[in-house]
């Protein structure tokens, strides 16, 4: 049995699709990240300790349970440990690599700050959207030119495009159009209709933040500091 620490955002679906797509046991445990700051409590940085979703503890290793936190880090272990979804069998395990970190450390970023400006920020800051939306727009290109390769990221479906997809699938709601980008739209329309990625998607989505979001509603998502990573010092522990 594995414990899937999560809330429903791109972050949490990318684990979500992969144990779904394994069919694997898990149990979901709901994170409240903005209003209660469940992302501090003690035992979850215990697991996590960056306070951030996704993260697992598998039970099933038959010795001391393992944590993993990162989604990259999580979709590896996964894949480590059940030979499923790794991407063309010759392909060099730098290539997976590659676009894991790819998306950790650019797309899933830009669109993240994107997304605090265009649904969070208390005012418009325009120099803030051009950059973060000049910065995901270049990031998809980077991504249209791979997929006009062929149709999944690693040459099949992986966890490469599990990795991508969650921060493709909300690309209009964060004011971008797929038009021009083919390659990107017809690979996310593919994605979007497996039914393990629908279920994932779908998992507590009654959960999601609401689109009224601002530091009294949500304290929990603005403002952080190092303060908040303090032992005991805010959260529910
Ligand atoms: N690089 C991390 C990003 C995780 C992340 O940013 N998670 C968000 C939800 S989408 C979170 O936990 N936010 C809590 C907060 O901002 O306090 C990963 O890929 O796992």
């Amino acid at each position: 049995m594995i414990d899937f620490y999560y809330a429903p955002t791109p972050n949490g679906w990318k684990v979500a699709i992969m144990l779904e797509e394994c069919g694997l046991d898990y149990r979901t445990v709901l994170l409240s990240l903005p209003t209660n700051g469940d992302q501090f409590a003690e035992s979850f940085l215990a697991i996590s300790p960056n306070a951030r979703i996704p993260a697992i503890v598998d039970h099933s290793t038959g010795i001391q349970p393992v944590t993993v936190f990162e989604s990259g880090a999580i979709l590896l272990y996964l894949f480590e440990a059940t030979g499923l979804f790794g991407g063309e069998p010759s392909l060099r395990s730098k290539e997976r690599n590659e676009w894991l970190f790819w998306q950790s450390a650019n797309l899933g970023p830009m669109a993240g700050q994107l997304s605090h400006f265009v649904n969070y920020a208390p005012e418009r800051f325009d120099y803030a959207l051009n950059r973060y939306r000049g910065e995901y727009e270049r990031c998809i290109r980077v991504l249209e030119t791979r997929l006009s390769r062929g149709d999944y990221i690693l040459g099949e479906y992986s966890i490469a495009d599990m990795m991508t997809f969650p921060w493709i699938f909300i690309a209009k709601s964060l004011g971008i159009d797929l038009a021009a980008f083919p390659a990107v739209a017809a690979w996310r329309t593919k994605i979007k209709s497996r039914p393990a990625v629908r279920r994932a998607v779908d998992l507590l989505k009654e959960a999601q933040f609401t689109k009224t979001v601002n530091a009294s509603t949500h304290p929990h998502l603005f403002n952080q500091t190092a303060q908040h990573l303090a032992p005991r010092s805010t959260g529910r522990q």
